[in-house]
């Protein structure tokens, strides 16, 4: 009975003697070797280290009570040494993995804005639109001068002038030639034009500026053919009118067939040509240029 009492004794006894001398021995070796990877630290703590190039760095206590690996200052920047000494980096590397590190923040923090704030307006603004590209000639209503586009709605004919989009008989004079004519077969009393039943022998004069012209006889015909020209004449004087007189040339006394004045219209100057009716006849005419 006593002796079950004092074994256990004896045994709790070895115990503590066993762990004191444990513990002994390891602080022993702990302040032999003075390597203090393995040491409990103050989270944040910094501590000297040597780097494996020899040179010499620091490590942080970190949040687990151990130190970190040694970081060691090289020419431009970090080098990390690892456990195996062969972990490291470049400087420049080291620096741009960094996110508290001094590299530039962003685009979106620096850079210049873009073009819709500080650029100039864009080709849209400055040019106009596609409709300005693609002219629309403004010719409504004209047949000549400028269409707005750079080109023309028309052009005149020779003797004509553009005005205000039309074309205007212009200050250059004219060739009036009295080409032929057609004569009733009677009188309008209605008798022959000649004796004996005769046919009438047409001429054609013109007054011009108080000068009268006259063209040659045709002979016997009640479709005459003249081909007579007048003396170049203005526009101007051709519209207010001049006169002429249509005979049947006799012995005795000639018979006038008809007479007035020819008025020429812008329609015939336009078509270089006219008719002018009167009564037991008519005749024809054109106008040239000059
Ligand atoms: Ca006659
Ligand atoms: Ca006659």
């Amino acid at each position: 009975m006593l002796n079950t009492v004092i074994k256990p004794k004896l045994h709790l006894l070895k115990s503590s003697l066993n762990v004191g001398l444990l513990g002994g021995v390891f602080l022993g070796l702990l302040s032999g070797c003075g390597d203090m990877s393995g040491m409990m630290c103050n989270r944040g703590q910094t501590q000297g280290c040597a780097c494996s190039d020899g040179r010499s760095g620091s490590r942080t206590c970190g949040v687990d009570g151990t130190f970190g690996q040694c970081i060691c200052q090289a020419d431009a920047g970090f080098v990390q040494d690892g456990s195996d000494g062969s972990s490291t980096m470049s400087g420049m590397d080291v620096m741009m993995s960094r996110p508290d590190s001094t590299v530039n923040p962003g685009p979106d923090s620096t850079v210049n804005p873009g073009p819709d704030s500080t650029v100039g307006p864009g080709p849209d603004a400055t040019m106009s639109g596609p409709d300005a590209t693609t002219c629309v000639p403004r010719c409504s209503g004209a047949v000549c001068g400028d269409n707005g586009c750079g080109g023309s709605c028309g052009t005149c004919g020779q003797g004509f002038d553009c005005v205000g989009g039309q074309c205007e008989i212009g200050p250059g004079t004219w060739v009036m030639t009295i080409t032929s004519g057609m004569i009733d077969s009677e009188t309008p009393s209605g008798s022959a034009w000649d004796v004996f039943g005769g046919n009438p022998d047409p001429q054609i004069c013109v007054t011009i500026a108080g000068t009268e012209r006259c063209s040659a006889e045709v002979m016997d015909s009640f479709t005459p053919s003249w081909n007579f020209a007048l003396p170049a004449t203005t526009g101007t004087t051709l519209q207010s009118g001049v006169g002429y007189q249509l005979l049947d040339i006799d012995v005795a006394a000639d018979d006038t067939i008809c007479s007035g004045t020819i008025r020429v219209t812008p329609q015939q100057f336009a078509q270089g040509r006219g008719t002018v009716t009167c009564t037991s006849a008519s005749f024809n005419f054109t106008l040239v240029p000059r």
